[in-house]
């Protein structure tokens, strides 16, 4: 589908949320009062139907030349649990699970020096081979910006030749917040908020849909977040190929923040508030693995529509201490959205509506 084609969900007749009410409605509002607001525009969109995909995580390298200080999955080369998985190990993998019905398979690694370009051709074409029906949705503008440096490649060049090797969509990760004080003090090598907003506008140009994402709950604000939030919807106004938001709540284990996390008010919060100001983003995830599942279940409630998937098998979340199982089954899934009292619908990577087989 092209990224363009995507459904302007902003309600007529509504005047969209700015900076100064957004503030002032999470000063003043009850936790009741925000889910309600979120749960009604949730519901007019997709009334009680929840989204989940069939999916599979693939991590292709930990080894990273960034070290961001939230992040508990980069290794130097030399460090121990340092890995790089070879072409034929990403074969292997993703055969090891040919015989499931996987819609989608979700992949990206850190941000290795040794790995060639044709390496991620490579890649794309082995899984695009292997799995021709199943939505790739891999690699972030973290990794795109990298490749176009290193090769001097223009972003629109990488992300063409990936398109034609089989990439469907790009992940929402490396956002992290866009305030450059805070990049500064989070992931001062990273790319700026404003490259990685340049790369998802490029991809949606190329009708590359994307995800975005924030990551909150640890040493931002709330007018952090709001302008992190009117930026995404700035962008997605001009071009409309944003799909989904998902709010990343911090995991603070393993890394060197020293900061807590957020709890759950603050993630059903989030949610809520991503909902209300997103008028013109799709869908908003509740991400189970970072969340645990109990909170994503409230989540339904707070404005969020998707659940993401069985993914299998999750690991910066739990290299950064989330409890959660790395992988759930279907029917657990279909079982948790039931039982916080929606319907499950199962989606592709473009979230439309896939028959089991
Ligand atoms: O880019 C790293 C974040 C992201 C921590 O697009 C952390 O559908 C919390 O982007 N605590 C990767 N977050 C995950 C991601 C994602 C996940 C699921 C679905 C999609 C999608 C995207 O995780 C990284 C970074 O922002 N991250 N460390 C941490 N300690
Ligand atoms: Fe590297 Fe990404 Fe971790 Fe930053 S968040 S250190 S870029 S793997």
């Amino acid at each position: 589908m092209n990224s363009l084609d995507q459904p302007k969900i902003g309600q007529p007749g509504n005047e969209r949320i700015n900076r100064v009410q957004a503030m002032e409605l999470i000063k003043k509002s009850t936790i009741h009062d925000l889910g309600q607001m979120a749960n009604n525009i949730r519901t007019s969109l997709y009334n009680n139907q929840t989204f989940f995909v069939y999916n599979q995580h693939l991590n292709f390298t930990n080894v990273c030349a960034n070290a961001c200080r939230f992040c508990a999955f980069s290794k130097r080369p030399e460090q121990e649990g340092a890995y790089t998985l070879s072409i034929d190990q990403i074969r292997e993998a993703v055969i090891s699970r040919l015989d499931e019905p996987v819609d989608e398979i979700h992949i990206v690694g850190g941000l290795n020096p040794e790995l060639e370009y044709d390496y991620y051709l490579e890649l794309l074409e082995t899984v695009r081979g292997l799995r021709p029906r199943a939505g790739i949705k891999a690699f972030t503008a973290v990794e795109i910006a990298f490749l176009s440096d290193k090769y001097g490649f223009s972003h629109e060049r990488v992300l063409s030749d990936f398109a034609r090797a089989g990439l469907d969509a790009l992940p929402g990760g490396g956002a992290e917040v866009f305030s450059p004080l805070l990049r500064q003090k989070l992931c001062p090598e990273k790319i700026s908020g404003k490259r990685w907003l340049e790369i998802h506008q490029t991809a949606h140009i190329l009708s590359i849909p994307t995800n975005c994402t924030l990551l909150f709950g640890h040493i931002e604000t709330w007018e952090d977040r709001v302008e992190h939030l009117l930026a995404l919807r700035e962008l997605q106004d001009k071009t409309g190929g944003f799909l989904c938001f998902i709010p990343l709540p911090y995991q603070p284990g393993n890394n060197e923040l020293g900061v807590r996390g957020p709890d759950g008010l603050d993630f059903v919060r989030m949610l809520a508030m991503s909902r209300i100001i997103l008028d013109n983003i799709p869908h908003i995830k509740a991400y189970w693995a970072f969340s645990g599942i109990k909170a994503a279940q409230m989540g339904l409630w707070y404005g969020a529509d998707d659940f993401d998937g069985t993914i299998v098998e999750e690991k910066i979340g739990h290299a950064a201490g989330a409890d959660t199982p790395t992988g759930l089954t279907i029917s657990q899934l279909e079982d948790y959205i039931r039982s916080a009292g929606f319907e499950p619908i199962r989606r592709n990577s473009l979230f439309q509506p896939v028959q089991p087989l």
